[in-house]
């Protein structure tokens, strides 16, 4: 039972003052890491957001400080600062130091954001060191300080607001190294959220300032403003991909208070990418909306294939999937009390939403079929060009059942196995070249560590439909190895290992490689990384000895330090590794394998969008959007979050 059924909401607010959230902060902003800070910013935001959602606001500025605070600055009507009748405090203090204060005004009511979580600005207060808002309402100008959520003296007002001011609030915070683990904003995932609610609100605008890094023209700055919204939205994401009609497919609706907006692009790419949001949150565990999604744009296809006797190819009607192959989609629906469900709370489950979205694509779609008679039936043919693919590629996958049942083992036969069959101790290094294979077979600890070698470059599965991808050798020992199927199949609890180590080299090759082999888990077996199953090696790029003592380098920046500092300048060899193949089995098992001393990284993918966007930029055709892609984000690497 939740607390909430226990005591009822009334009572909870109550219960809990700021001390609350300091001790538990997890249970209010998810978890206290990186992705909790920057959670800070986006309550903030969200707050923000609201206001442009009532009409009140259309221009909000976050800046990243120089000493890693950050504020957001809107033009919104302000946060009230008259006098609260419970609390005879100012309504602004109220807000910022009363949990789930913010959504309390009557005049406050209707909050679309509100965050994931919901927990209002207070929840930042309490979490940060110090806080400072000045408020600009009510010809003034009004500031208010705290310090891990306490005031700092009394509310002032400053000022008079000069006429040209309006109105707004800005808010400053300096998170608390006490509770955060991590202490640092990231530009690109803030960039990568700020982009996303700039798309799902058309017409706000939305700057994003990094004074830590000062350029030739001042501080780095992106500002993202769409009147297109979502139609912009699918553009971007096809900024790739080839599209099959000129113009996004778009439609809203609203009914029951409940607003719904759909747009969609159908592109020549194998690869489909829908991403629903409810309430500018992205449930990436879907829900009632795209479900509804889902079966009318199913149901419409059909009907009209149907209707113009398209079919005559195929024994069945078209399949979800063969209709959504290569197809780019964003639904955003907004819901005065959206009910999110799922094990990270990113499901929608208002079942009401379900047939308002259904009715709503089937009718618009179907309208613009009627209207684009040859983008309706390059739509059909290509996903009847889908349909023949899955039956192929399912002929082909029951062949390799069978194939593999008859023989007596069925695991690749250049896959070292281990010992353990228990797969929270079992370790698979999946290593790039034979050599590299080599040595890691004798280096590893077969107790527990798999070795599996795979040719260099192995399928760009981002090209190809999974019946040739499963012809592939080096993807059917992949999957075999894994042992939890593939695609709609894949069965995570099946997985024989809990770490999957992708063991490349650390040049532009090794990077390749690994790009490669994440874009088919990506794609193909995606809850590997949705579960944090899989790691990269990150082995040392040199290994320094001076007077009997090993160092081991990663950078030629941390060379220099071991060189300068632990070796008078004077080692007696510097060796550099040129990949994982040139080292000793014994070198390859303290450096890279060695549970004790190595390095792992952890891939996850944090954002399915950007995600999305990235496999489909650096593995597609199109060169030069690829070039400028890594020129922006290479250095940064976190389209790939760690
Ligand atoms: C409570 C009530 C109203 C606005 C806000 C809070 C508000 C909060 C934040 C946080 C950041 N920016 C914000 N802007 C507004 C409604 C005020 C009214 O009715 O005038």
């Amino acid at each position: 039972m939740s607390q909430e059924s226990e005591y009822g909401a009334g009572q909870i607010q109550v219960l809990e003052g700021l001390e609350a959230v300091r001790k538990r902060p997890a249970m209010y902003i998810g978890s206290t890491d990186s992705r909790g800070l920057h959670h800070l910013v986006y309550e903030v935001v969200d707050n923000s957001i609201d206001e442009a959602l009532a009409g009140h606001c259309d221009d909000i500025t976050v800046t990243i400080h120089e000493d890693d605070s950050v504020s957001v600055a809107d033009d919104g009507r302000g946060i009230p600062v008259d006098t609260h009748d419970e609390y005879d405090r100012p309504a602004l203090e109220v807000i910022l130091t009363v949990l789930h204060a913010g959504g309390k005004f009557d005049n406050k009511s209707y909050q679309v954001s509100g965050g994931l979580h919901g927990v209002g600005v207070s929840v930042v207060n309490a979490l940060s060191e110090r806080l400072e808002v000045e408020v600009k309402r009510d010809g003034g100008v009004f500031r208010h300080a705290f310090d891990r959520g306490e005031p700092d003296g009394d509310m002032e007002r400053v000022r008079d607001v000069e006429a040209e001011e309006g109105t707004g609030t800005e808010i400053r915070f300096w998170p608390d190294g006490d509770i955060f683990e991590a202490d640092s904003f990231s530009f690109t995932t803030l960039a990568n959220r700020l982009r996303e609610l700039a798309f799902l609100n058309s017409g706000v605008r939305i700057t994003l300032r990094d004074e830590r890094e000062v350029g030739d023209d001042g501080a780095v700055e992106e500002t993202f403003e769409y009147e297109g919204g979502i139609r912009e939205f699918v553009e971007y994401l096809n900024e790739t991909r080839s599209a099959m009609h000129p113009s996004v497919i778009y439609f809203e609706d609203e009914d029951q208070n409940i607003q719904v907006e759909v747009a969609m692009q159908a592109t020549e790419e194998l690869q489909g990418s829908i991403h629903a949001f409810a309430n500018n949150i992205n449930t990436r565990e879907g829900g009632s909306h795209l479900t509804g999604f889902k079966t009318a744009l199913t149901r419409t296809v059909n009907d009209y294939a149907h209707d113009n006797d398209l079919l005559s190819d195929l024994e069945d009607n078209l399949k979800g999937e063969d209709i959504r192959e290569g197809l780019t989609a964003v639904i955003s629906v907004k819901h005065p009390d959206p009910q999110f469900e799922g094990q990270t709370k990113t499901k929608l489950g208002n079942s009401e939403v379900r047939g308002i979205v259904e009715s709503a694509v089937h009718e618009g779609l179907g309208t613009y079929f009627e209207e684009n008679p040859d983008t309706a039936q390059a739509i059909v043919m290509k996903a009847v060009e889908a349909a023949k693919a899955r039956m192929a590629a399912k002929k082909a996958e029951e062949l390799t059942r069978r194939k593999s049942a008859l023989e007596s083992t069925s695991l690749p036969g250049k896959l070292a196995d281990c010992q353990t069959k228990d797969p929270e101790e079992a370790e698979i290094f999946i290593a790039e070249g034979d050599s590299a294979g080599g040595s890691a077979k004798q280096a590893r600890n077969p107790e527990f560590q798999a070795v599996l070698p795979i040719k260099g470059k192995i399928l760009n599965v981002e090209k190809h439909r999974l019946d040739r991808i499963l012809e592939n050798d080096e993807i059917r020992n992949m999957i075999t190895a894994i042992g939890a199927g593939i695609g709609d199949e894949f069965d995570v609890e099946d997985i024989r290992y809990k770490k999957i180590i992708m063991a490349t080299d650390a040049d532009v090759d090794g990077a390749h490689i690994r790009t490669l082999m994440l874009t088919f888990f990506y794609r193909h077996m995606r809850p590997l990384l949705e579960g944090g199953y899989v790691y990269a090696t990150q082995p040392p790029l040199y290994r320094i000895r001076y007077r009997g003592e090993t160092y081991d380098a990663m950078t030629d920046a941390e060379r220099d330090e071991i060189v300068a500092e632990k070796c008078d300048g004077n080692p007696t060899q510097v060796q550099r590794f040129k990949g994982l193949g040139e080292m000793n089995p014994e070198q390859l098992w303290e450096t890279t394998m060695n549970p004790e001393n190595r390095i792992l990284k952890q891939i996850t993918i944090e954002d399915a969008a950007a995600a999305d966007k990235m496999f489909s930029v650096l593995m597609g055709d199109a060169v030069e959007p690829r070039k400028q892609f890594i020129k922006d984000h290479a250095p940064e690497a976190e389209w790939i979050d760690i």
